[in-house]
């Protein structure tokens, strides 16, 4: 057997294929803008956009494409900053934004890529191959394209031993054995994914900094970083790190870590000097305090304000900023005592400072107020600050929802978070528009996602979760495009632009998170999968813990009553329309029924089924339309290689298996919690 190198697999190029152009049609209408490049400008990024252009462009026409430095009179791709477009131009650009237009430029028609930077040159430059590779009329382009978040952020959870918390697709491909990696070549083809989707910011540690990841800012492994960070800046992504709170006492000897001690004060602000030495466009730090565990002000009685801005002093000569986690509740519920509500726990505790956090902290929201569930509310923090920077964080790994061994393509449900009316203003402050900065006037905000990518060949173990990564970053760059569009694009540069294929796969794709959540937990209760791993169907598996993650069904009913009347008051932390929205039982919508009320089984739901058999229903319904991927998927099986295809293939098999198991542990349940027969008599055990 011959051994396939990882960055030859199928898999492993991802969006960024750069296929021979099989289509003459095509190419005769177009392959003369194949031929060369005029580069009028260069920039380390500048370089990377030449490179990657001529190699895909190798690749499409099997010919070199001829590089010049000067404009000849011939048809040609151009790559220019914009001030070089001598005509008034009735637009403007952002920093990373760009211009891409066929266009007569000193006579000749030309194909002009023209960035406010090197940077937006860069993700011009990408944007071409997407319209080669789904076959637009280079003839005829005219794109200006400017980004809607500052912030484009991934997180890694990696830790230094090389594995991943929450990670499903293999170890770190930065770290392994307590090192850093000597192999950069991957990192640097990481780069380039995440620049394709424009990506500019990225933290290469887990939020739980441990005792070896602890040591990231000190002068062992600055130089390293720093190594790292010129992978990245080189694809205009700058490099952050995820820091220990009680750093000072950790690796500075000093007996605390209060924020507001001046000795802690003058260490920080050392240590930051050092950090900007080894790397001065560092970004700067995410920080998860007082949460799990986790070291934060709170030991000396500060609160997270007088947390963040002891860091947000040190870092805003260099122009770095603070990201503070707001996934801050207690870890250590009794769940006898039903007053305490986990999802109120992060407005509870960060609403009493709006305005008290320093211009360079962003707080890092999750999207919902639980845990990246299948299906929850919209976290109420969202707007709720209009004196504080907000940042919207996303789970890309699949956590919760299927650990890339199912797949579950999460753009429908990120869209919806981030339309999402928080009314905050009045009418017109969707959550895209708060963290874009629109609605309060904020400059340090953005969208943020923890990563599903790891050594894995084909980087996200399942190669369908591409999609997600792909989605992840066109959505933040626009999240007014729309789910359709983006999936579509994905498809034709992952598999290609065979009608049948791209027909196929959408389906499957969009039809994946209903699937999912229909066989696993119901009406937006979430939970009920195992301890730990959080894989597989347990329903009492959180039940009786100190997570403050309930779902209080007995033999009468199930939910939990988060209102103001009779239960935890959690509805009160929205805006009023989205409160009275919640609070009464006749109008919540019934995907969330769960979350906010507690019903008995025989509660009628808007659909006009009976909880019990909506509960019975979906869990045979979701199993039946697994099936059905798999089918779907076989039907392409002369389209697609066999690598990428029959990977694929057992994953669906394994999602079917494990489908069956949710199905029948879940109806189970509650068919013997509830005492209640199935109106169409399945099977029950
Ligand atoms: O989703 C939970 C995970 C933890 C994670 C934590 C967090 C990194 O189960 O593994 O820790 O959230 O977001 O901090």
């Amino acid at each position: 057997m011959t051994v396939q190198h990882t960055n030859q697999t199928e898999g492993y190029k991802a969006w960024l294929r750069y296929d021979k152009i099989q289509d003459q049609i095509w190419l005769a209408e177009n392959k003369y803008w194949l031929t060369s490049i005029t580069v009028l400008e260069t920039s380390p990024i500048i370089e990377s956009a030449k490179r990657e252009l001529v190699e895909a462009i190798s690749s499409f026409t099997g010919q070199n494409p001829t590089v010049y430095t000067k404009h000849k009179k011939i048809p040609t791709i151009v790559l220019m900053t914009i001030d070089r477009l001598d005509e008034t131009i009735d637009f403007s650009l952002h920093d990373d934004g760009y211009l891409i237009q066929t266009k007569d430029y000193n006579g000749v028609s030309s194909i002009i890529i023209a960035g406010k930077t090197d940077k937006g040159i860069l993700y011009g430059s990408f944007h071409l191959l997407r319209l080669i590779q789904t076959k637009a009329d280079l003839n005829d382009v005219d794109h200006v394209e400017n980004p809607s978040n500052r912030l484009r952020m991934m997180n890694q959870w990696d830790n230094m031993d090389g594995s991943i918390e929450r990670g499903y697709a293999g170890n770190s491909i930065f770290y392994e054995n307590n090192t850093i990696t000597k192999e950069k070549d991957r990192l640097k083809d990481y780069a380039r994914l995440l620049s394709s989707i424009g990506i500019n910011g990225i933290s290469i540690n887990n939020v739980n900094v441990h005792k070896v990841e602890t040591k990231l800012i000190t002068e062992k492994w600055l130089p390293e970083v720093a190594e790292i960070a010129a992978i990245f800046r080189q694809y205009g992504i700058k490099t952050f790190l995820s820091i220990n709170y009680a750093s000072p006492i950790e690796i500075g000897g000093l007996s605390t870590a209060d924020p507001l001690d001046d000795e802690v004060r003058a260490w920080w602000k050392e240590k930051v000097e050092e950090i900007y030495r080894y790397i001065p466009d560092f970004g700067g730090v995410v920080v998860k305090a007082d949460s799990e565990h986790r070291p934060g002000p709170f030991t000396y009685e500060r609160n997270h304000a007088d947390g963040a801005n002891v860091l947000a002093e040190a870092f805003a000569p260099f122009q770095g900023i603070v990201i503070w986690r707001c996934f801050v509740y207690n870890c250590m519920q009794d769940w006898r005592d039903r007053k305490t509500d986990r999802a109120k726990a992060a407005y509870d505790h960060f609403k009493p400072l709006d305005g008290q956090f320093h211009k360079n902290v962003v707080l890092q929201i999750k999207n919902g107020p639980m845990d990246f569930q299948v299906r929850e509310a919209v976290s109420p923090l969202f707007g709720a600050m209009s004196g504080t920077n907000q940042m919207l964080e996303f789970q890309i790994t699949q956590e919760y929802t299927g650990q890339q061994r199912h797949v579950c393509y999460l753009l429908p449900q990120w869209k919806q978070i981030l339309e999402f009316e928080t009314f905050a203003k009045g009418e017109g402050s969707p959550i895209m528009r708060i963290v874009d900065g629109s609605t309060f006037d904020n400059h340090v905000c953005g969208i943020t996602a923890v990563s599903n990518i790891g050594n894995d060949s084909n980087w996200t173990g399942h190669q369908l979760a591409q999609a997600n990564l792909f989605g992840y970053g066109r959505l933040v760059w626009n999240p007014d495009l729309s789910v359709e569009e983006i999936t579509n694009e994905w498809v034709r540069l992952t598999f290609g632009n065979d009608s049948e294929v791209i027909q196929k796969v959408t389906t499957i794709l969009l039809e994946s998170w209903p699937i999912y959540e229909s066989y696993t937990s119901p009406l937006g209760v979430g939970w009920m999968v195992n301890p730990d791993h959080h894989y597989g169907p347990n329903v009492d598996g959180y039940e009786y813990s100190v997570w403050g993650t309930y779902h209080y069904a007995d033999c009468y009913g199930i939910g939990v009553d988060r209102t103001v009347k009779t239960g935890t008051g959690y509805t009160e932390q929205y805006f009023k329309e989205n409160r009275d929205l919640y609070e009464s039982i006749d109008t919540c919508p019934d995907e969330l029924l769960l979350f906010f009320h507690h019903v008995p089984y025989t509660h009628k739901l808007q659909s006009g089924k009976t909880v019990i058999q909506h509960i019975y229903d979906t869990h045979f319904e979701g199993v039946e339309q697994a099936i059905h991927l798999k089918e779907q998927w076989i039907s392409l099986m002369t389209k697609i290689d066999s690598e990428r295809f029959e990977s694929v293939l057992q994953r669906l098999e394994e999602q079917i298996e494990h489908a069956i198991e949710w199905r029948d542990i879940i109806n189970t349940y509650f068919f013997r919690k509830s005492g209640i027969e199935d109106e169409k008599q399945r099977k029950m055990y």
